[in-house]
């Protein structure tokens, strides 16, 4: 039987990081993938460039789902599934994860009794569904709720929030079942130096010299610059299969990261397209592999990063500089974390473009 969508469904509108998107509780939605995903693109307005009959902002970054469930781990609190719905086209997408929308399940988890405060700070134990992964999310619950009030500041976010302090176990081959797929630091794909990368998110990171670009442009520039996108897109698909991830032509992945020397004093610049707009800032996983690539010897992004010797790696970007705790080895592994804000923007129920049939 078909859910009764006329009284709405039950809805968090958040910011996570520099993301935005709508958190649900597995139990308001639709169990079946297909009846689901129709529900969130009519929720969203995909598919429309302006997304004006929906929620979602018109953009890859404004336009993101978090369902959560209580875990059936042991060794976590909540489940989390990423759901990237896409803005022009019929597509939702669980080919990815989302460290941005993860700063924000900590507290929306709180805030739906799926997890205890405990003290002033809870720690959530998050299971990722799309990739099996675990994070440590720590969320501050000053007086038995969670405070988005704080003194924390993130690069593409205004103003100052509490931090949300995330911490991940061994991301490395999230999806691509091995940091390097290849077994190689380099591989030349269309004659560029790309390293085919996943610790905690499939990357491919090439320097933005070697396309003719500076790396210093605009978000708004690289967007127009349509033969730049063509070439990473002829790029991207031949990736795709290199790195595990079979035809990615519908999928959001692999991010294809331009990386460039640092003019401001960052570890390194970077440029991502996710991957066909470019990024505002960087995503929270994507940040992190870039950070890995620029610890590996031989790797076009080492050859031009600055020393990270205290394991901050400061990730330039169009809208300042993520900051990236990182530490360890290709023979050990490498265990990440991160900062962020998130916010409760809104808290109600939302009510999706009915059926055309
Ligand atoms: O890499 C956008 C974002 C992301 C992903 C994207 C992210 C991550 O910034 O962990 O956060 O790459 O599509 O929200």
């Amino acid at each position: 039987m078909r859910m009764d969508e006329s009284r709405g469904i039950p809805c968090l509108w958040m910011r996570g990081g520099t993301s935005k998107g709508a958190y649900f509780m597995a139990k308001d939605l639709p169990h079946g993938a297909a009846e689901r995903d129709d529900l969130l693109l009519r929720i969203m307005g995909s598919p429309d460039p302006a997304q004006i009959d929906g929620i979602g902002g018109g953009d890859p970054l404004t336009s993101k789902v978090a369902v959560l469930s209580p875990s059936s781990r042991a060794d976590a609190d909540v489940d989390y599934l990423f759901l990237q719905v896409f803005v022009d086209r019929a597509v939702v997408s669980d080919a990815q994860g989302c460290g941005n929308i993860l700063a924000g399940v900590g507290p929306a988890a709180i805030e739906r009794e799926l997890v205890a405060v405990a003290g002033d700070e809870t720690p959530v134990r998050i299971r990722m569904v799309n990739t099996g992964e675990t994070a440590t999310a720590f969320v501050s619950t000053p007086g038995g709720r969670v405070s988005y009030a704080g003194e924390a500041q993130i690069d593409g976010v205004p103003g100052r929030h509490a931090p949300v302090r995330l911490m991940f176990g061994d991301v490395a081959g999230s999806m691509c079942g091995r940091l390097l797929p290849t077994g190689r630091a380099v591989d030349h794909i269309d004659g560029v130096a790309c390293t085919l990368i996943d610790n905690g998110m499939p990357c491919v990171i090439l320097q933005a010299e070697a396309l003719g670009i500076t790396g210093a442009e605009t978000r708004a520039e690289l967007d127009e610059n349509q033969g730049l996108k063509a070439r990473l897109e002829a790029i991207r698909l031949k990736a795709g299969p290199m790195m595990n991830l079979g035809d990615v032509a519908s999928k959001s992945v692999p991010k294809m990261t331009l990386v460039s020397p640092s003019a401001a004093g960052a570890t390194i610049d970077t440029r991502s397209f996710i991957p066909h707009r470019c990024h505002a800032s960087i995503g929270v996983f994507a940040a992190q592999t870039v950070a890995t690539a620029c610890m590996i010897a031989g790797t076009p992004a080492q050859a031009i990063a600055r020393p990270a010797p205290d394991g901050r790696f400061r990730i330039g970007h169009p809208s300042g500089v993520t900051e990236v705790l990182l530490q360890g080895s290709v023979e050990d592994g490498f265990r990440g974390g991160s900062v962020r804000t998130a916010r409760l923007l809104f808290d109600g129920r939302v009510f999706p473009r009915p059926r055309q049939e």
